[in-house]
C-alpha cells in the first residue's frame, strides 16, 4: 500500500495532515513523495494557477475538463513513476475531488466524471484515502482566518461546501474499504494519530520498517 489521498473540503486541513504524515513516515525509513491537485508538474501547476485564480467566467464543463488534463499529467509524470520506484506517494486531493466539486458542487454527471477520471489516470485509484470531514462553515471560517480571501472556488460559499461534503460523505459510505472517514473538527495532532492507527491496522508501518531493515 504505497499511494495514499487525503480528501475534503476546503479549510479541512488536509495540507497540515500530508506534512505531518510525511515527516512520520520519513522517520520510519519511507521514501516519501508528497504532491498536490491540482498540480504535482510544471504543466499541471500552470493549469492550477489558471482555475484557481481565472479573471474571466469559466464555463463548469472547462473546468471539469481542465481539472482532468491537470490530472492526467501529475498521474503520469509524477504519481505512476514515484509508485513504480516503490516511494509512498501522499497526495492533496486526486479523482475524489472531481467528483465532490465538480459533480456534488456544480452537479454534473457524476457518470461522465467517474468516466473522465478512469481516462485521465488509467484507472489508478488510491489504496486508501483520509476524508478529513468537516462542518462547511468552520472549514470556510479556518480558511478566512489563513488567507483573508478565498480563490475563485472557494468563493462560491457555504451552501456549494455544504454539497461537496456531502457527495464526499456519500462517496466514502460506498467504498469503505478505501475511505477513512475523520472527525476534522479535533486538533490536528489527533488526527494525525488516528490517520498512523488506521494505517498501523494495515500493517503499513511495519512493513515499511521491515523493508527498512533488509535494505
Ligand atoms: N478542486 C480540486 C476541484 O474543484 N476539483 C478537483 O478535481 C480538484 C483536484 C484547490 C481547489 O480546487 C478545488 C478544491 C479547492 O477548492 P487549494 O488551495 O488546494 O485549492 O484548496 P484546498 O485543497 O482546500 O486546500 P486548503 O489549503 O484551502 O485547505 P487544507 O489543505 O484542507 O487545510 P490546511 O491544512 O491548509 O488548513 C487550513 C487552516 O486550518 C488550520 C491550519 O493551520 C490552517 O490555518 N488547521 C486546523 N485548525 C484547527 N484544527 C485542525 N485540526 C486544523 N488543521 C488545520
Amino acid at each position: 500500500m504505497t499511494f495514499i489521498s487525503f480528501e475534503g473540503i476546503d479549510g479541512c486541513g488536509k495540507t497540515t495532515q500530508v506534512e505531518l504524515l510525511r515527516s512520520r513516515l520519513e522517520s520510519a525509513g519511507a521514501i516519501v513523495i508528497a504532491t498536490r491537485e491540482p498540480g504535482g508538474t510544471a504543466l499541471a501547476e500552470a493549469i492550477r494557477a489558471h482555475l484557481l485564480a481565472a479573471s474571466e467566467a469559466v464555463d463548469a464543463r472547462a473546468e471539469l475538463l481542465l481539472f482532468g488534463a491537470a490530472r492526467a499529467q501529475h498521474t503520469t509524470q509524477t504519481i505512476r513513476p514515484a509508485l513504480e520506484r516503490g516511494d509512498i506517494v501522499l497526495c492533496d486531493r486526486f479523482a475524489d475531488s472531481s467528483l465532490a466539486y465538480q459533480g456534488g458542487g456544480l452537479e454534473l454527471d457524476s457518470d461522465f466524471i467517474t468516466r473522465m477520471n478512469d481516462f485521465a489516470t488509467g484507472g489508478l485509484q488510491p489504496d486508501i484515502t483520509f476524508l478529513l470531514d468537516l462542518d462547511a462553515a468552520e472549514g470556510l471560517r479556518r480558511r478566512a482566518i489563513q488567507r483573508g480571501e478565498g480563490d475563485r472556488i472557494e468563493e462560491r460559499g457555504l451552501e456549494f461546501q455544504r454539497r461537496v461534503r456531502e457527495a464526499y460523505l456519500e462517496m466514502a459510505r460506498a467504498a469503505p474499504e478505501r475511505f477513512v472517514t475523520l472527525n476534522a473538527a479535533a486538533p490536528a495532532k489527533i488526527v494525525h494519530n488516528r490517520i498512523v492507527r488506521a494505517l498501523e491496522a494495515r500493517y503499513f508501518f511495519q512493513f515499511r520498517k521491515a523493508q527498512k531493515t533488509n535494505a
